[in-house]
């Protein structure tokens, strides 16, 4: 077929695009409840902080985690909201396979969509160049301008018959900030990707970084080599005079090879499935230019191959089209819900790991220390207590006493080392009385030897059992705070694996 006829036969084609949608009301359903069994499983992780004061560098570790995830899900709404907002210009095209031509300045991004025009228009097609200004497109006669420098500057494109429309971007990197948020809405609602890059240095890969959201919403990308000629010497008229030429067929090919070994590695480093990449085409405008279009011209230059590969690709980009809003509700929840709460939650629950991890530790510590406190406080005294109630040999008032100096000493030593928790403490520590021992008359003489040794082993018994059950209180809630931040991750990546699955079953359709 010459490129006359691939011209006309991917005209036809494009006549039969239709924009007609699958049914998508199930997958978007499953899509809906996923966010809800996320909302609920977020709101559901209680960070019960009972235990903890609440001016505790825990108790507002946890409140920050608890708040920024609330805040999150508030957003959604707002999030989503503004992009069916944001979508409006692109509807314009929403009858239409947007293809969006991307490449660094310089590639012949507007030298092509030209050429491209010129094709059609010339097999009487329709052909209306655009500009977009303030959120309007702004349909014109003029083409689109080409440049040895840096010439694009705004979006702009061209709708080619009734069913395509090219998207010319401002070469990568070049776009001020308001073009860059409206270049990315476009971009959004752009159902495929011809990127260009010039066979002098072609197929620069880390420029598919830029495309990574894009790509990742599984769209297909087809790498075109452009300004694949060459100047060489010639002999006219018997005088040496240098011509523009077409790159050798072998050549190439060598650099398509090359483009897809390396966009594949690419793609499969940026974890996007490498079945969206497209064989790459390599093509001269300036060739097929030259000689006005010429057919012959035209297929030398790579034309022919081009229509083909785009024909190819109208397809898969078709499908898209066809899942569009599904997808559309997909990324948002991909990139705003999931990845952004992740990305958000991160930094504050690491570091209230972090917290909690220094109050376990601390906790150890904290229990010698006050083991040690209490029993400095209380043992010196017992002597002199037991002198006191020796004339009366009051066994139990020396066990009354001892039992309000631990609880006294209690008080006191906890508050420091514990002061970042609310915990249950006995008012009151009752020692049970061994009947087998008391104080002694030996010789006439009262002794308490062995009650002295006895309430040693009393004393230290209790210490022992109340810093366990003190610990036991602040461990349960260290615990439970844990559990949740836990509980919080595990949900954060099960959802993830459910939305791949919901985002592998759209793909399906
Ligand atoms: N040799 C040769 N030059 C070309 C070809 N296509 C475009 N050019 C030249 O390359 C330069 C850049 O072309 P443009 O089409 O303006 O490139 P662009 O990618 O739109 O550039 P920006 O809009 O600045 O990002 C111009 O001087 C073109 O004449 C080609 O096939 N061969
Ligand atoms: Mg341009």
């Amino acid at each position: 077929m010459t490129s006359g006829g691939q011209l006309q036969h991917f005209i036809e084609q494009t006549h039969q695009i239709t924009a007609s949608q699958s049914d998508l009301s199930s997958i978007l359903n499953h899509l809906q409840l996923w966010r809800q069994q996320l909302a609920h499983a977020l709101t559901g992780i209680s960070f019960d902080v009972n235990a903890l004061q609440p001016t505790s560098t825990l108790a507002k570790q946890v409140a920050l985690v608890k708040g920024q995830v609330a805040e999150q899900i508030q957003l959604w709404d707002v999030k989503w909201s503004e992009l069916a907002a944001a979508q409006s210009v692109a509807d314009a095209f929403s009858d239409k396979v947007m293809l969006l031509v991307f490449g660094k300045f310089n590639a012949g991004k507007s030298s092509l969509c030209n050429l491209l025009a010129e094709c059609f228009d010339r097999q009487g097609q329709d052909v209306r160049y655009f500009y977009v200004q303030n959120d309007q497109i702004h349909y014109t006669e003029t083409l689109l301008r080409e440049g040895a420098t840096e010439t694009t500057a705004q979006l702009q494109g061209v709708c080619l018959g009734e069913r395509l429309v090219l998207l010319d971007t401002p070469g990568l990197h070049s776009a001020t900030a308001e073009n860059a948020a409206l270049t990315q809405r476009f971009i959004d609602s752009a159902d495929g990707v011809l990127w260009l890059s010039s066979s002098t240095s072609p197929g620069q890969v880390q420029e598919l970084h830029a495309l990574a959201r894009e790509l990742k919403r599984h769209k297909p990308l087809f790498p075109i080599i452009t300004r694949s000629d060459q100047i060489e010497e010639d002999e006219v008229d018997g005088e040496i005079c240098t011509v523009l030429c077409n790159k050798p067929l072998s050549q190439r090919a060598l650099q398509e090879a090359d483009v897809k070994a390396r966009a594949e590695d690419k793609l499969r480093e940026m974890a996007v499935d490498v079945h969206l990449l497209k064989p790459p085409v390599s093509v001269s405008t300036q060739m097929a230019r030259q000689a006005d279009l010429d057919q012959k011209a035209m297929t030398d230059a790579g034309f022919e191959r081009l229509f083909a590969a785009l024909l190819d690709m109208i397809q898969p980009a078709l499908h898209y089209k066809q899942r569009k809003p599904a997808e559309v509700f997909l990324h948002h929840l991909q990139e705003q819900v999931l990845e952004t709460l992740v990305q958000e939650i991160q930094p504050t629950s690491d570091q209230l790991q972090t917290c909690l991890d220094h109050m376990q530790t601390d906790l150890l510590q904290q229990q010698r220390h006050i083991a040690e406190n209490v029993w400095k406080n209380v043992l010196p005294e017992l002597p002199q207590l037991l002198e006191l109630h020796a004339p009366t040999q009051a066994i139990d008032q020396v066990y009354v006493t001892l039992g309000q100096w631990l609880a006294d000493a209690f008080t006191q030593h906890i508050q420091q080392p514990l002061a970042d928790y609310r915990l249950q403490m006995p008012d009151q520590i009752t020692l049970e009385r061994n009947p087998n021992i008391g104080y002694e008359l030996i010789s006439d003489l009262v002794v308490h030897d062995r009650l002295y040794a006895e309430l040693c082993r009393q004393t230290n018994e209790t210490i022992k059992q109340n810093i366990e059950q003190l610990t036991n209180q602040c461990e349960k809630q260290l615990n439970s705070i844990e559990h949740d931040l836990q509980q919080l991750k595990n949900v954060m990546i099960s959802s993830g694996h459910d939305l791949n699955r919901l985002a592998s079953d759209l793909r399906q359709y």
